[in-house]
């Protein structure tokens, strides 16, 4: 890995690509996935490149969602894997909920990469790497999918998302909760929550809420779940940018 000084000021930033170029070249994120990577990049550094006071409300409820639910998975890519395998694996353990490689660009070379991945970080099982299901109205690789997973699940946590397969997902009757730094891409206004953040610090903010939430009476978090307004979250996302982009000048 290239020696990137800690005392740079876009140290991390620096270290993420890093991150994700050699996931690249082990083969884990396909080479799109940089690009996806730079559109995020924008996004987080309109938002300050912290978790916003409307990410931080969407993942508490995020983790009410997932408590409450009877058969979640979290559904990975290459991007995913490459920046949070450890925290996707911690959060799937404390809900408990499934891990479920889901891909857009899918070779089988690809999907036993990254379970190999996944188990290297721990995981034991890994769903999605035989697709032995699909989902309706999908006629792309992301539609393939395994029917004790995504296919049967009630709530789908999906990140790094390609457009169609949230509404897909919600035509099956599945609540979809979309980690997206974009508020402005399909993903974001189709999702039933939405988290504005970056998947590096979503996904242990998600877990920290679960930790915190998880004794909680569940019709305290029903409550939560139902008081839930998608839309007014990401007017609160669109202000915050314009304010923020306003005091910069
Ligand atoms: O691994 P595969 O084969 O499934 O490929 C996945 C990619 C990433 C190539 C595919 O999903 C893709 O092309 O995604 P898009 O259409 O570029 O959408 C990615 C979205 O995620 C964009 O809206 C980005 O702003 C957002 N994004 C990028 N990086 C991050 C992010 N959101 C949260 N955290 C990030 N680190």
């Amino acid at each position: 890995m290239e020696e990137i000084p800690k005392s740079h000021p876009r140290y991390v930033s620096l270290i993420t690509r890093e991150r994700l170029s050699q996931s690249m070249k082990k083969g884990l994120v396909h080479e799109t996935g940089l690009i996806a990577h730079g559109r995020g990049e924008a996004f987080d550094y309109l938002i300050g490149e912290k978790t916003i006071p409307p990410a931080e409300d969407a993942e508490k409820i995020a983790a009410a969602v997932l408590l409450c639910a009877k058969n979640p998975v979290i559904s990975v890519n290459g991007n995913v894997v490459a920046l949070a395998a450890e925290g996707c694996i911690n959060l799937a353990e404390s809900i408990p909920a499934k891990l479920e490689v889901n891909l857009f660009h899918r070779t089988d070379e690809r999907i036993e990469k990254l379970e190999n991945e996944l188990k290297k970080h721990g995981a034991e099982k890994i769903y999605g790497t035989t697709a032995n299901a699909h989902i309706p109205g999908l006629n792309h690789n992301r539609g393939l999918c395994d029917k004790e997973g995504i296919f049967t699940a009630d709530i789908v946590l999906v990140s790094l998302e390609d457009g169609d397969r949230c509404q897909a997902l919600k035509d099956m009757d599945k609540t979809v909760i979309a980690i997206d730094l974009n508020p402005l891409s399909r993903t974001a206004k189709t999702a039933n929550i939405t988290i504005v953040d970056n998947v590096i610090r979503a996904i242990p903010n998600i877990k920290k809420w679960v930790r915190k939430l998880k004794d909680r009476d569940r019709t305290v978090l029903e409550e939560m779940i139902m008081l839930w307004d998608n839309n007014k979250m990401l007017n609160d996302v669109s202000s915050f940018i314009s304010k923020r982009l306003n005091s910069l000048f």
